[in-house]
């Protein structure tokens, strides 16, 4: 390690001990915090089921930057870059459309073997697995409606991924040792109003109860439903509304997967999870960036980031939440787009612990507010890169933005001859 570094490092965790905080132990907590790596931001969510299918379920990626992976191969390869620029052991998170496998396979066909590779590669890498079932990009949820379709056929076709897709939840977690978080996202919704709002939800919720009707270990697999505001095209009403999966969460035990991109504009999820905390199982996170809308921009360490992490670190919530990102962008290179936000998630954690939170909320109950904002403020400028770029260094990860030269390099050698 660079002298500077410890020399950075050792100044910044006197200055922290002198507010009660042990740097040492912080960094010990922070690296037992796994962040779930979104595979989509490598390839704009296209996946390797049916070349031919576009994007739909009105989300959208924009940009044309160079690089994309094609194959399995190309994404495992532009992930391992990206890992070893982030501190830590992670997770990867899968879409069931990122299925390697040579055979044809349809969505209500998949199985625990078209994903084998990803598992031998997870657990040569140390990393965990999530998964998603992926109710979109395909004909048969063309007209905007899957899990709560009118018509039987097309619901029970959702029904039957669903299912499979917790199969291969439980593989995941049986194979690494550790749970696999199944995520539950359907885009249905009208784009114009619509006269009935409650039988589309009524039957969502009797879907659901149908592919959660099979008992499956939590230390292997966990389930999350994930709902939303709007999308492109539904506008007006969505199935799978906020209220809606809070409810179904609450009642049936599964976690409740908040998106930064899914709510108001002026509400934050950051200020949700306390709530949640003290009546759900747990919560699932897609720590994303909505700008004007949900445009899942890579992730930045703005206050809302700072916010989110801070409610996880000050009320003990590491455990009880599991976090993944979900952004896909495609203007910028896409190995640096997750080493980004992926650095900026822990980064965030990072800052979390590095506040002297007994002491603020000492002063928040003795009606101190005036101790409470001024201290929350200086702590804006305390020496947290120090103890990053430490962190950083210890974990054998590039300091500060070194790993810049590394992606540009791997874009050289090995992105821009992908065309
Ligand atoms: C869409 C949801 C969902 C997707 C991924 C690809 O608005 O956020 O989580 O982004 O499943
Ligand atoms: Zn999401």
């Amino acid at each position: 390690m660079h002298k500077q570094i410890k020399r950075d490092y050792d100044a910044a965790k006197e200055l922290y001990a002198s507010h009660g905080i042990d740097t040492d132990e912080v960094l010990e907590q922070l690296k037992k915090i796994k962040i779930s790596m979104h595979c989509w931001q490598g390839d704009d969510v296209n996946g390797f089921m049916n070349k031919d299918q576009v994007l739909t379920g009105g989300i959208s990626v924009t940009g044309n930057y160079p690089g994309a992976a094609r194959t399995p191969e190309e994404l495992r390869l532009d992930l391992e870059k990206a890992y070893s620029l982030i501190p830590g052991k992670h997770k990867l998170n899968l879409h069931a459309i990122y299925a390697d496998t040579e055979e044809k396979v349809d969505l209500d066909e998949i199985e625990p073997r078209h994903y084998t590779k990803w598992v031998e590669w997870a657990k040569v890498k140390g990393l965990g697995l999530d998964f998603n079932p992926t109710c979109f990009s395909h004909p048969k949820s063309d007209d905007g409606f899957t899990l709560s379709h009118p018509d039987k056929e097309i619901r029970d076709f959702w029904i039957e991924h669903c299912k499979r897709s917790r199969k291969v939840g439980e593989y995941f977690g049986k194979e690494t040792g550790q749970p696999c978080v199944t995520n539950y996202w359907i885009p249905d919704g009208f784009k114009d109003i619509p006269v009935d709002r409650l039988t589309p939800r009524k039957r969502l919720e009797e879907s659901l109860d149908e592919i959660f009707k099979e008992e499956i270990d939590p230390q292997y697999n966990l389930d999350a439903v994930e709902s939303k505001l709007f999308g492109i095209g539904s506008e007006s009403y969505v199935v799978g509304s906020h209220e809606f999966y809070m409810g179904y969460g609450l009642t049936r035990n599964k976690l409740i997967c908040l998106d930064s991109g899914h709510f108001h504009p002026t509400e934050t999820v950051s200020n949700k999870l306390s709530s949640l905390s003290l009546f759900s199982e747990g919560m699932l996170l897609h720590v994303s960036r909505p700008v004007r809308w949900d445009s899942d921009h890579v992730v930045t360490l703005d206050d809302e980031l700072l916010e989110i992490a801070r409610e996880l670190v000050t009320h003990n919530l590491t455990e009880k939440t599991h976090i993944g990102l979900d952004f896909f962008d495609a203007s910028i290179n896409r190995v640096a787009a997750w080493v980004i936000g992926t650095r900026n998630m822990i980064k965030a954690l990072l800052r979390a612990y590095l506040i002297p939170t007994e002491k603020l909320k000492v002063a928040e109950l003795e009606g101190d507010f005036t101790t409470r904002l001024a201290l929350m403020e200086e702590f804006k400028m305390y020496p947290f890169g120090a103890i990053w770029d430490y962190y950083c260094a210890t974990q054998n990860v590039p300091v500060r933005e070194e790993w810049l030269a590394d992606v540009k390099e791997y874009e050289k050698k090995v992105l821009v001859e992908r065309v």
